[in-house]
């Protein structure tokens, strides 16, 4: 057997002759050896993904400058990115396969129909009024609801009330841009089809038959109300005083998998002054706080999250939530790459 330690400096690409470099880059080819190390780091990986934090404070009055200065035929979708430094503020990742992007309408504004091959979630962040309508559904936005515009489907955003609206966009854009799949088509204003998902599927463990047939759309649900969540979380809570993580995952109510294909979608409820450690798993997460006040540490950074505030953290670390509270519950919302990793058979839980 060859003695490991024989392998453990590996050769740089400057001990190679410069000529013998120039002819491999003119045939475009490249020694391994030098970059073995980075491409697949020992026991771990190293990501790009740092911990980063976006307070909402801090993002709001922007995001009301970006009202004023930018007018909506302008922007399309009036968005500050929230970027994570760690890829490049260019790349507009929150992680590998994470997009996140804060999106402002204004009072009588309207952001056109289009269609595109990411899929997006929207989480409603502040205001009432607005609607975004989804392959035909129009669908309220309220504070805490989760709506789905999955890949493919037409949608548009419009609102009738009369104060600024705000929401988090949750898209795997990152990854189908980086599989040279990302594209969008533009559309006609949509016609609004009678029939909505959220009032067909309200009720947990029944679904709509019609004659013994069940609905064989992709996506049955398009909006999660928070109402009906944090109701879920309630009653989780208060049945089971003894369970640790109470937390509920979004799904499609007719095959009890994850809501979208890619990134996975759930909302946690943390006990007064509960603290809860997550496992260490391969996905990376965004937490995004409903309601309360917590405590996020990952690895060595602590954030101090307010409400509507919003944090990420790279896979493989351990992360700490702490409710600051010792009255009142906490809300969190929490995306992450969990379905992308299992269909990759790539995901790791090490406890
Ligand atoms: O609302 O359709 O943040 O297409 C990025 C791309 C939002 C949207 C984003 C989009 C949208």
């Amino acid at each position: 057997m060859q003695d490991q330690s024989r392998f453990d400096t590996l050769g740089r690409l400057e001990d190679l002759p410069l000529d013998y470099r120039e002819e491999l880059a003119r045939q475009n080819l490249v020694p391994l050896w030098p970059s073995l190390r980075a491409v697949l780091p020992a026991g771990k990986p190293q990501p790009n993904t740092r911990p980063i934090h976006w307070p909402y404070e801090t993002l709001r009055p922007l995001l009301m400058q970006a009202g004023e200065l930018t007018p909506i035929e302008k922007a399309e979708r009036r968005v500050l990115v929230l970027a994570n430094p760690g890829h490049g503020l260019e790349k507009m990742q929150a992680s590998a396969a994470m997009y996140l992007g804060m999106q402002l309408l204004l009072p009588g504004e309207w952001a056109p129909a289009h269609r595109h091959t990411p899929n997006a979630v929207r989480m409603i962040v502040e205001g009432e009024g607005a609607y975004t309508t989804v392959d035909g559904e129009k669908c309220p936005m309220s504070r805490g609801d989760l709506i789905l515009t999955p890949t493919g489907l037409w949608h548009e955003h419009g609102h009738d009330g009369d104060g600024p609206v705000v929401w988090l966009d949750v898209l795997d854009l990152p990854l189908v841009y980086y599989m040279e799949a990302s594209y969008h088509i533009d559309g006609e204003p949509q016609t609004v089809k009678p029939g909505r998902g959220d009032r067909a599927y309200a009720r947990a463990g029944v679904v709509p038959t019609q004659v013994f047939q069940r609905s064989n759309k992709a996506y049955p649900m398009l909006r999660y109300p928070w109402v009906e969540a944090r109701a879920a979380l309630e009653a989780l809570a208060a049945d089971q005083p003894e369970l640790e993580a109470v937390q509920v995952s979004y799904v499609n109510p007719e095959t009890g998998t994850d809501a979208e294909n890619i990134l996975g979608f759930y909302a946690l409820m943390l006990r007064p002054g509960q603290t809860l450690d997550l496992p260490v798993r391969s996905p990376a997460m965004v937490f995004h706080l409903i309601e309360g006040g917590i405590d996020v540490g990952i690895s060595d950074n602590s954030f101090a999250l307010a409400e509507a505030d919003t944090c990420c953290a790279p896979g493989y670390t351990p992360v700490r939530l702490r409710n600051r509270s010792t009255n009142s519950p906490a809300f969190v919302f929490i995306a992450d790459e969990t379905p992308l990793h299992r269909k990759l058979g790539v995901f790791e839980n090490r406890g």
